[in-house]
């Protein structure tokens, strides 16, 4: 048996920058004695994501569950919205917060993402949006989707968690659909701790945006609007202008261990690794494979136990589909005759350790205790 790994080998492991340079920015807020509410580094670090990210308007909040809470808000989404089931719990109860029912919508069992000839037929008369997620990074079918929504008269608005720094022909993908939220969570490629944001090309929608991260507040003596208290504080915006400066060093690191893990992989027969699609930046922020058992020998969930015994912790993002939870699985659109492909590709996924301090040997020998594991 090949010898366990010393210490515990997670999915990720965040990106965490040079101490003393953090602290150099953390004095620079000490001396400011500005914690939040729109700060320096706040309003440094939305600028520089808007160019970075290549896109017009940038709106911070303090993680992305509330991002997507005020981005649905700010469009007034109201009676049904159709997303997928294949995604993290927030997609689907960002909605639920909203008085908005999720509906269900089968996925592609290529991209793993809302299956655009299939949103059609789930439309009612109570239907005011679309919600996709461009899930592991890979964008969603962006032009079907815009087509439906025209005609129908739908906002689109996309859970982009996964996609920080992804490209389709050099454009932003925050630059498609009414909307994008993005997650900085410290797992994410680029992080706060925790954090998100909004994207948007409309300034209208921001600036209500804006409003509705605020309580509402519109000026010392008017208040216009029931909002929340979406913002992001000056340690976090600290933390984000600092790793800003690490962001390619480490997309470097983990597109190089991303070529290893397909070159040991892509010949092991049950496994399958995502397509790469050409024009398409990829995200690097996580490496996952589906194993069909029959060709594999033993099952996802065997592989998941198994790898434990050699100190390796991969997850199975994402089972279970949004719809077989108790607060989702009454509603008609989860019935697992209407989600075929979702609830096959639930059972295969493996998402494997992807982070830029691991190593390509660590990524050598991860692919050696898989095959080890099919016996
Ligand atoms: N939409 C989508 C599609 C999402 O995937 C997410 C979040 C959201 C919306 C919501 O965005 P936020 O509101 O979170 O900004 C993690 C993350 O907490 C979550 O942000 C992420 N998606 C999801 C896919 O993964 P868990 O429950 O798997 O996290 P946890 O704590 O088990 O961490 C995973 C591994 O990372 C650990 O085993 C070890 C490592 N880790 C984690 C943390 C927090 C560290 O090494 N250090 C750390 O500080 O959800």
């Amino acid at each position: 048996m090949i010898s366990p790994f010393l210490e515990p080998i997670y999915v990720t492991r965040p990106l965490l920058p040079d101490l003393d340079k953090f602290n150099q920015k953390l004095q620079e807020v000490w001396q400011s004695q500005w914690l939040t509410n729109n700060g320096k580094q706040h309003l440094e670090l939305e600028k520089k994501l808007e160019q970075f990210l290549k896109i017009p308007y940038l709106s911070l909040f303090n993680n992305g569950t509330i991002a997507l809470v005020v981005g649905c808000q700010s469009l007034r989404l109201s009676g049904e919205v159709i997303t997928t089931p294949f995604t993290f719990p927030a997609t689907p109860h960002v909605l639920t917060w909203n008085n908005i029912k999720p509906i269900f919508c089968d996925i592609d069992p290529e991209t793993m993402n809302i299956d655009a000839n299939k949103i059609e037929s789930m439309i009612t008369p109570q239907t005011t949006g679309i919600l996709g997620v461009h899930v592991y990074g890979t964008p969603c079918d962006i032009v079907k989707i815009q087509e439906i929504a025209d005609k129908y008269g739908l906002k689109v608005v996309y859970d982009a968690a996964h996609a920080f720094g992804v490209e389709i022909h050099g454009v932003g993908i925050g630059n498609f659909g009414d909307l994008s939220m993005m997650s900085f969570h410290a797992t994410k490629l680029f992080h706060t701790a925790e954090g998100g944001a909004l994207l948007f090309k409309d300034y209208n929608l921001k600036a209500r945006v804006e409003l509705l991260k605020n309580f509402g507040i519109k000026n010392a003596e008017e208040v216009i609007m029931p909002g929340i208290n979406g913002k992001m504080n000056e340690i976090q915006a600290a933390l984000g202008l600092v790793l800003l400066e690490y962001i390619e060093e480490e997309r470097c690191q983990r597109k190089l261990l991303v070529e290893t893990y397909r070159k040991c992989l892509e010949n092991v027969p049950g496994i399958s690794l995502l397509t790469e699609i050409p024009n398409v930046t990829s995200s690097y922020q996580y490496f996952v494979i589906r194993i069909d058992w029959e060709l594999f020998g033993c099952d996802r969930d065997y592989v998941h136990n198994q790898f434990q015994q050699y100190n390796v912790f991969t997850r199975k993002y994402f089972y279970p589909l949004c719809s077989d939870y108790s607060c989702y699985k009454y509603l008609p659109s989860s019935s697992s005759v209407n989600l075929p492909v979702a609830n096959q590709v639930a059972k295969q996924v493996l998402s494997l350790p992807l982070y830029g301090s691991l190593g390509v040997d660590d990524v050598e020998k991860i692919c050696k205790i898989m095959i080890e594991i099919r016996g």
